[in-house]
């Protein structure tokens, strides 16, 4: 299935569109305009809506929508079924009604000041062209859109925005086929912020066209199947927790993440070990049917014999994958051109004879024979805040890896290049042990 979704983030319509008619569904809490022939399109997107409700509402316990007043004749949720802003067949949208329809720069409006959401009544455009048999998800993954907005609308990343949305549509019909085009899409960019970027940023920076933003789904799953029974509580939970009256956006979706699982930095190296793995026997049986296709594409080679560098650039929760090869053992270094960054290591795979002794943020002691995969894990300055950030303004890491034996010279080159004062070089201290 091609998912499509567009988002307006924060911003109402200037008016909701015009239908010739409309059905309600059977509980009267959805209302389905359509133009002269699309009757029998809101018989496939009513019940989906119903269940969604009882998936996402009642069962998963996400907030339930915000009251539309009597927009669009009654207090039901509204979706229509039109071409108005969907960009064409396959192409879907939500946006808040704000409260004056008429201005079109008006944002969301909160229903409820001080209680603690960021809350306003939302609608659904779904275009009629749409393939009929992607209908159901369409209205799964679009309701879940109505209950963010009924809950923190003014949450800027839009990564968690449609991470959860397509999440809800696998908790709310787990016999859904995932589609694999997001996830490689998601895979493909480890080194981008893999909860801060969004595949616009991707396209204006690096021309790269991608789903990120829809990818970004397994950090989701995986955070449910972390921290819950994979049934979708990780999606509410989030929610709840950066939730806030609009104005300064705190606590954010790090503090959130906090929240639900211990310190976020601890857990996103895990997540981003676990990346490493999908796609492979070591991958996560949520993510099966998806055979390789999930699996992270690119590893750097480093060797102890051949190449002396690595080089990535890295943005907070942004990723490099290395695949290693040694002989004997090699220390190796990360120099960096970042004041205060933070990094740590991962181990992908199963060591295979190579011994490990990473130094956290700093160098890593490798004995082999062997291969090993590893993951270098930017985690930001220390003071990193999700509230502070506008959407996509951080900016990457230059991280060198470098092999003990060409430090000296390499090191005055980086030097040069980056100036003295933000070059940060590490060493670990502790002598390697062979495992017993
Ligand atoms: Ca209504
Ligand atoms: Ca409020
Ligand atoms: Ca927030
Ligand atoms: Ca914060």
């Amino acid at each position: 299935m091609l998912l499509i979704a567009a988002t307006l983030l924060g911003t109402a319509l200037a008016a909701r569109p015009e239908a010739a008619a409309f059905v309600d569904s059977d509980d009267g809490r959805f209302r389905c305009h359509h133009d002269a022939d699309g009757a029998a399109l809101c018989d496939i997107v009513l019940p989906a809506l119903q269940d969604a409700w009882a998936a996402q509402v009642d069962r998963i316990g996400f907030r339930a929508p915000v009251s539309d007043g009597q927009r669009g004749g009654n207090e039901a949720i509204d979706v229509y079924l039109l071409r108005e802003g969907t960009g064409g067949a396959g192409g879907a949208y939500v946006a808040c009604d704000g409260d004056d329809l008429s201005t079109p720069e008006e944002t969301c409006t909160d229903s409820a000041r001080g209680d603690g959401y960021s809350s306003d009544s939302a609608y659904i455009v779904i275009d009629p062209g749409t393939e009929s048999d992607a209908l159901g998800g369409y209205a799964h993954h679009e309701f879940n859109h109505v209950l963010q907005y009924a809950t923190d609308f003014e949450e800027p990343f839009l990564s968690v925005w449609e991470g959860t949305a397509v999440a809800a549509e696998y908790w709310t019909d787990p016999a859904m086929v995932l589609d694999p085009g997001p996830v490689a899409d998601y895979q493909a960019v480890p080194w981008a912020s893999a909860v801060l970027h969004d595949g616009y940023f991707l396209d204006e920076e690096y021309d790269l066209w991608s789903y990120y933003e829809y990818g970004a789904m397994v950090w989701m799953r995986w955070l449910d199947e972390r921290h819950f029974d994979g049934t979708g509580a990780a999606g509410p939970a989030l929610w709840d927790a950066m939730a806030n009256d609009p104005g300064e956006n705190e606590p954010d979706v790090l503090d959130a993440w906090t929240e639900l699982g211990g310190d976020w930095r601890e857990d996103m190296v895990d997540f981003a070990i676990s990346r490493g793995r999908f796609g492979t026997e070591q991958g996560p049986a949520w993510l099966g049917e998806l055979g390789d296709s999930a699996a992270i594409t690119t590893w750097a080679p480093l060797s102890d014999s051949g190449a002396a560098t690595v080089t990535f650039e890295l943005y907070p929760l942004g990723a490099g994958y290395l695949e290693v090869t040694l002989e004997s053992g090699r220390d190796y270094w990360i120099v960096h051109d970042r004041i205060d960054a933070y990094f740590e290591w991962g181990v992908v795979n199963d060591p295979d004879g190579v011994f490990v002794n990473a130094d956290r943020h700093a160098g890593i002691n490798l004995r082999g024979p062997g291969t090993i995969r590893l993951v270098l894990v930017d985690l930001g300055h220390p003071t990193l805040d999700a509230d502070s950030k506008k959407v996509n303004e951080t900016s990457p890491a230059r991280v060198d890896l470098q092999r003990d034996d060409s430090c000296a010279s390499q090191f005055g080159a980086f030097a040069a290049l980056f100036g003295a004062a933000g070059l940060y070089r590490w060493r670990a201290t502790r002598e390697p042990r062979r495992t017993p």
